[in-house]
């Protein structure tokens, strides 16, 4: 994660770095800070652990003035969230800003020691500011030729911004596995590690591609390969409108994108449904029936929530298209041997698009024979969506807190209507129009449970001072309980565990007493039988049960019931999602925490 803006201007940068830095906090929060050369050409540092509001009051009281520096907002890798580790890191005259992991960093550390070096952090960053300062006392070389002799004794991801305070007419941006994008100016550039940091300054942007080394001044950029090579990068204007998306009267983000949902649901529906029930991607070009054909076998990668709605759609993929499908995490994916299947298509799924582990597994892939690669991602302009065959957006909107709700219930609106698609293509009777009814009738039914949140909220005040609990389904509720025990868990750091209901006798019952709430997700369809038998299984160990279901059945005082309202069967696993996150809201809520920023966690994953 971790994200990286630096500028040079001929105006004070500080509101630039600052704003930008801003923006850029979904990367991560545990730290933040910057350096910048002011006019007496000293390197000015500040920063601080915590939010970037904290950096830029301290920034504010300074009064710092400068028109070239670099700024980082810090997710922790090596060592641990203080002061000390934040960046930027500083070997004298060299100033770095780094996103990405150092594989090799205990072995440079070593031989830097040796050199004199004292490390005041334990950051793998530190090591590559010394290695710089080292080689360049060594060889006496331009701190752009310096980089290019040392990258190669570094081992891992190092996308890093770096300033030499003997040269301040220039920053050195290095990419490597990490998104880096330069902002062109008039007079002035500027460099960050997504685009929306510099949207309020420039709307003309170069990517950065793996390897390239850019030198950039005022007035011009220069960008070169390892070799020394110069290489051009294409100029594009970006189209994204970047607004300030503001709380309105919801107390947090993840309260206002729980509540957006029937509306991000119609914008993920609008122009794909056409009037006689059926669907067009448009986006997917005229090959897409063509390919889709063909199809054999699907296999998605995806991490967190994407990695649920993947899994969701695993038993929508094979039921309703009769096309197998296997889903699997996408660290997992990237780092074992792989063997494609035939005739097998790739989905990968991310709210970001900027996930490494799903990148890396986008790239993994390309190695295989698969018949092609999909991404469904909410970010356009993002590292997957450029590098994907083919790509369906979410639309779900800006989503800011770092809890995924509205980026899920989008994601499953795709792959649903995805799943239409396909069925229609392999004439599997009528699937795709009964799927169009339904789809047409989610955001009202959302709307409908929206309404109903006091229920929610009285079993929240009941769960809240629970240390651990349980959630359990069946079928495609099995991947609804995982995401509806992945939500509490990430925002009220209760411990919570999902389970598909038939597993509960292999062992988990043992964890089974009075103070493990289990929370059953039971819709009345073929499985209902046999999840009442589950229930049953609980509720005579004396266990704590609340059922959300459309159905009440009679059972023992320790069984409370949520009743829904009946949803129709396509659409029902994405219905049930919503009591789930409403609860874990107010179970946050009730234990005060910070719901939109959670503790160690970020809301893009951008390291492996
Ligand atoms: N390894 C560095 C940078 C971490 C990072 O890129 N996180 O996303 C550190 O720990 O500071």
């Amino acid at each position: 994660m971790c994200g990286i803006i630096a500028a040079i201007t001929q105006r004070n940068i500080i509101d630039i770095l600052t704003k930008g830095l801003k923006k850029l906090e979904y990367r991560g929060y545990d730290s933040s800070g910057l350096a910048i050369i002011n006019n007496e050409k000293n390197i000015v540092r500040i920063r601080c652990v915590g939010k970037v509001n904290k950096l830029i009051n301290k920034v504010n009281k300074k009064k710092i003035f400068g028109t070239i520096g670099v700024a980082h907002t810090r997710w922790a890798t090596h060592g641990i969230v203080s002061k000390e580790n934040t960046h930027p890191h500083i070997s004298s005259n060299i100033i770095v800003v780094h996103n990405g992991i150092l594989e090799n960093d205990a072995l440079l550390r070593d031989f830097l020691k040796t050199q004199g070096y004292i490390f005041r952090s334990n950051t793998d960053t530190e090591v590559i500011a010394h290695l710089l300062h080292w080689e360049q006392n060594k060889t006496k070389h331009s701190i752009k030729n310096v980089i290019q002799d040392s990258v190669n004794k570094l081992h891992g991801n190092y996308s890093m911004v770096v300033i030499d305070k003997n040269n301040p007419l220039e920053l050195i941006a290095v990419c490597s596995k990490s998104p880096l994008i330069i902002g062109l100016g008039i007079g002035e550039n500027f460099i960050a590690s997504d685009q929306i940091a510099l949207l309020n300054i420039t709307k003309r942007f170069m990517y950065l591609e793996d390897g390239d080394i850019a030198v950039i001044k005022k007035k011009d950029i220069n960008i070169f390969n390892k070799n020394d090579f110069i290489i051009h990068r294409k100029e594009i204007f970006s189209n994204i409108k970047y607004k300030t998306v503001k709380k309105g009267k919801y107390r947090h983000y993840m309260e206002k994108e729980i509540y957006e949902q029937p509306v991000s649901i119609k914008n993920t529906l609008e122009n794909r449904l056409n009037k006689n029930n059926t669907i067009n991607f448009l986006e997917l070009g005229k090959q897409e029936d063509v390919l889709f054909c063909k199809i054999e076998h699907i296999h998605i990668v995806a991490c967190g929530t994407s990695y649920n709605a993947a899994m969701v759609s695993k038993y929508w993929f094979e039921s309703l298209t009769n096309t197998p499908c296997d889903v699997e995490i996408a660290s997992e994916f990237s780092s074992r041997t792989l063997a494609a299947r035939k005739n097998s298509f790739l989905i990968t799924i991310s709210q970001s698009g900027e996930t490494a582990d799903t990148l890396s597994a986008l790239r993994q892939s390309k190695k295989l024979k698969y018949l092609g690669n999909l991404t469904i991602c909410n970010m356009e302009g993002s590292t997957l969506v450029k590098e994907s065959d083919y790509y369906l957006s979410t639309n779900a909107g800006i989503e800011i807190g770092v809890a995924s709700t509205k980026s899920f219930t989008t994601q499953l609106t795709v792959l649903l209507m995805l799943v239409a698609k396909i069925a229609n293509l392999k004439k599997i009777n009528n699937i795709e129009k009964k799927i169009v009814k339904n789809l047409n009738m989610l955001p009202n039914r959302i709307t409908e449970i929206l309404e109903n949140k006091q229920l929610i909220k009285n079993i929240a005040t009941q769960l809240f001072n629970k240390k651990h609990m349980l959630f359990i389904g069946r079928g495609e509720y099995y991947p609804i309980a995982m995401e509806g025990a992945l939500k509490l868990k990430e925002i009220s750091y209760i411990h919570a565990e999902a389970y598909a209901a038939g597993e509960l006798k292999h062992g988990p019952l043992a964890l089974i007493d009075k103070d493990i709430p289990v929370i059953v997700i039971a819709p009345k369809n073929t499985l209902l039988e046999k999840i009442k038998k589950n229930i049953k299984e609980i509720s005579s160990r004396s266990g704590l049960i609340y059922v959300f279901s459309d159905q009440t059945f009679n059972y023992e005082e320790n069984v409370n019931f949520i009743t829904l309202p009946y949803v129709e069967t396509f659409i029902a696993p994405i219905f049930y999602t919503i009591p789930l996150q409403l609860l874990a809201y107010y179970i946050a809520l009730n234990k005060n925490k910070n719901i939109d920023k959670p503790r160690h966690l970020a809301k893009s994953v951008t390291v492996e």
